[in-house]
């Protein structure tokens, strides 16, 4: 081991030497325990330190956590809970704290009784973060002293220490860290990841008041997020572009088994199920029992009711879980003390008590919600009568063209040009809009490995559409044939022709609105698509600069601006602006747009840790309400990220 016990106090013995190997294995391995090393990783450390505050908040001692990211973009997160405990641990001979931030997996339990729900995929500890800072000060307020100590890379600077006094009313913790730039390969903080994450920790900590400032910029930006409502608000909020079918927001709590449940559900008009799962305030997006739970207890309890109240006939069929869920938006929040994650990449509750204790209380309580509200309950229970119909007509086409390309062999749509090399991994295909750029596109591009398959006409909203209209949209016939995975339960991605998918609209509001529409039919049907990393943005220039015979293109203002720098603003400048693909001829919109070493391509990716913006992400640009469209725009253009070039 490179760290020894020299450098440190002769008092320092082998549980000493023990800590530093700790510490060290972090340091060498840091993905085991963050996940990477990337700005992901690097936004884990903030997470982890404000966990632990909001667990001195879920434990009823604090209502109020400060973040702050600094000028150095070192974080500061200050909360006003009773401070870490600075007494001496008696087995380590350690103040407390000091053994908070100096052994791995010391996390919240030292003597106390402290009771730590904070885990999942982070809940690592405060001494990962520690290791994997250049350094860290941590200061309590307690009985009106100020004590502090300082690590540097996770070892011990000074004993801790009273550096002052306080009013002695005050009590809390303050913890700065400096990320180490030896262990991150990005280390810069965004405002609008933390943001988006703090605001959902303070929806499932009702009461919970999170303040995120920026003192980086000569403007200090802030954000405060505090919602008395808890989740309920956070189903109003999400629903917030769409259209309730109903006021209510349904509500469900009780713990049982050891797992608190906290349950908030709107049904709104889209045909989408929209349920989120949260284990100790992280995001399930594989589910797991609280999932399933939740699920039986919904189907259970409305076909009941149905047939009870003679919604249902005695000759009709139980409404399924996917009828009633349609167009749900629901938060599924449990706490619980052990959570067991597993599925591929640990994220899915395993944990069997949590499915009983969340069918339990909901059944229970959305019983007597229903009883209570008729209305209610018989507006959900037509929507489904609805939703089962269409499902139902839905599966027979399904079963005609299955029955059908089992006949005649699948055939490609006639509007596609195929490329010539079968290779999937060497394949593209472009989705392009009208039937002009499509042209232009088919006599343009390379002909061994780039597909075209252009659309016409008006792409259809699969957020507006029930499943049997969507089956039947000729446009999404042939991209569901064109691509070759098939969909929903017969979705295969070894099945797919083309390792790039690239959707290529006009430069304009009416493209961006195309491809939204596009990108929203593939999240809804082939998330693995993108999931997969296979979606792209093609990206046309905004500007054609002529000026001496010599050409240049530019794919923003900002590029346009720093193009007429170069050449000199003058009267020999011809600057077109390209309203439209179709305004290029084959030869510009192959050099400009298609051809692999000049061309830009954005990727588009999802964060499943914020899987309900993400959502957000395709869905409010298609809503009825032109305002958040708008406001959607702005601010999540950062997912999409830059790829090529
Ligand atoms: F992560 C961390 F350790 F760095 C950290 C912990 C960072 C921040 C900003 C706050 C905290 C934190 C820890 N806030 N509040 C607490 N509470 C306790 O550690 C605590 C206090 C008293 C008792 C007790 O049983 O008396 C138990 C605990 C766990």
């Amino acid at each position: 081991m490179g760290a020894t016990g020299t450098e440190f106090d002769a008092e320092y013995g082998a549980d000493q030497i023990q800590i530093l190997e700790g510490l060290e294995a972090v340091r060498k391995r840091p993905g085991m325990y963050i996940g990477s090393t990337s700005a992901r990783g690097l936004h884990h450390l903030v997470y982890e330190i404000v966990d632990n505050a909001v667990d001195e908040a879920l434990a009823g001692y604090c209502d109020k956590i400060l973040v702050s990211i600094n000028k150095e973009n070192s974080i500061t997160v200050i909360d006003n809970g009773r401070g870490i405990p600075v007494g001496v641990n008696h087995k380590s001979g350690l103040p407390a704290v000091e053994v908070v931030f100096t052994i791995l997996h010391a996390g919240g339990k030292f003597g106390g009784g402290g009771y730590k729900v904070s885990g999942g995929l982070h809940g690592v500890g405060a001494s990962v973060v520690n290791a994997l800072s250049q350094w860290l000060e941590v200061e309590i307020y307690n009985e009106g002293s100020i004590y502090k100590q300082r690590y540097e890379r996770g070892k011990v600077v000074d004993k801790l220490r009273v550096v002052g006094e306080c009013d002695p009313e005050k009590t809390g913790t303050r913890v700065t860290f400096l990320p180490d730039d030896e262990i991150f390969e990005e280390t810069v903080f965004d405002f609008d990841t933390l943001k988006q994450r703090f605001r959902e920790m303070a929806f499932l900590t009702k009461g919970l008041k999170i303040c995120l400032r920026d003192e980086r910029e000569e403007e200090l930006r802030e954000k405060t997020f505090h919602y008395e409502g808890g989740i309920k608000e956070f189903v109003s909020y999400l629903n917030r572009s769409r259209t309730p079918l109903y006021e209510s927001i349904i509500y469900c709590e009780g713990m049982k088994d050891n797992v608190a449940v906290e349950v908030a559900m709107q049904h709104n008009d889209s045909y989408n199920d929209n349920t989120y799962g949260f284990v100790n305030n992280i995001t399930t997006p594989e589910g797991g029992t609280h999932i399933v739970g939740f699920r039986n207890a919904l189907t259970k309890t409305f076909n009941d009711y149905a047939r009870k109240n003679k919604l249902l006939k005695d000759n009709e069929a139980n409404l399924s879980g996917e009828d009633i869920r349609e167009g749900l938006t629901a938060i599924i929040s449990v706490k619980l003390e052990d959570p067991q994650f597993e599925g591929q990449t640990k994220q899915k509750l395993g944990n069997s008590e949590a499915r009983g204790a969340v069918d339990n209380i909901v059944s229970t309580q959305l019983e007597i919600f229903l009883e209570q509200n008729p209305s209610v309950a018989k507006m959900i229970v037509d929507k489904s009568v609805m939703a089962q119909r269409a499902r139902e007509a839905a599966r027979k086409a399904r079963d005609l063209t299955r029955r059908k390309s089992a006949l005649e062999g699948m055939s490609l749509p006639g509007k596609l040009a195929d490329c010539s090399d079968k290779d999937p991994k060497n394949c593209e295909i472009y989705i392009v809009e009208g039937d002009s750029a499509g042209g232009s596109a088919k006599t343009a591009r390379d002909r061994s490995t780039q597909a075209i398959l252009p659309l016409r006409g008006k792409i259809l909203n699969v957020e507006k559409a029930r499943l049997d209209k969507i089956y039947a949209n000729a446009e999404i016939k042939a991209m569901i044939t064109a691509f070759g995975t098939g969909i929903h339960d017969d979705f295969d991605i070894s099945k797919l022709r083309y390792h790039k998918i690239i959707i290529m609209t006009d430069a304009d509001v009416d493209g961006a609105h195309i491809s939204t529409l596009l990108l929203t039919f593939l999240y809804r049907f082939m998330p693995d698509l993108i999931k997969g990393g296979h979606v792209y943005l093609a990206q046309p220039p905004l500007y054609k600069l002529e000026k001496n015979k010599r050409e240049w293109y530019a794919y923003s203002d900002e590029e346009l601006s720093e193009i007429l720098t170069e050449v000199g603003r003058d009267g020999n400048n011809k600057i077109q602006r390209y309203k439209g693909l179709g305004e290029m001829d084959a030869e510009q919109l192959w050099d400009t747009t298609m051809a692999p070493e000049h061309r830009v391509l954005l990727r588009v990716t999802m964060d499943e840790e914020t899987s309900s913006e993400l959502d957000l992400t395709f869905t409010t640009l298609m809503g009825d309400k032109v305002e958040p469209r708008k406001e959607f725009i702005e601010e999540n253009a950062k997912y999409v990220k830059n790829l090529d070039i």
